[in-house]
């Protein structure tokens, strides 16, 4: 893993832990019960393109994961592409009802963007797969 990939790790974690304490103010209950919902997806995860977003647009996943990109727009809807800021991954064009998958084999945190749509970005980290959910 680069430094910057390091880097950007840091800031998430922050970001993260900002997240929750949100999350736990909103619901007025306890950091134990809301650590969990940081619990990593993992096996096939999919990623929706559509309306020139990514949704979700920050996902969490364990290492082996393979994540799909689908472009949901229909028709003549936008192509879209999925590339990693670092270089790390990155697809061909993507048409409308297309998608694309990537096998996350290594921990780390990566922003990635569409080229077509310069305010289409996203996030994902992916966590070692042994990793016990937070809370437990
Ligand atoms: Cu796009």
């Amino acid at each position: 893993m680069n430094r910057r990939n390091q880097l950007a790790r840091l800031g998430l974690s922050a970001a993260a832990v900002v997240a929750m304490m949100a999350v736990v103010t909103a619901a007025g209950s306890s950091l134990d019960a809301q650590a969990s919902e940081a619990v990593p997806r993992h096996g096939a995860v999919e990623i929706v393109m559509h309306d020139s977003r990514f949704r979700p647009d920050f996902e969490i996943v364990t290492v082996g994961s393979t994540v799909i990109w689908v472009n949901q727009d229909e028709g003549d809807g936008s192509t879209h592409d999925v590339y990693a800021e670092d270089g790390w991954f990155s697809s061909p064009p993507i048409p409308p009802g297309g998608q694309w998958s990537f096998a996350f084999d290594v921990e780390g945190f990566w922003t990635y963007y569409c080229s077509y749509h310069e305010n289409m970005i996203a996030q994902i980290m992916v966590v070692p797969a042994d990793e016990p959910a937070a809370g437990s």
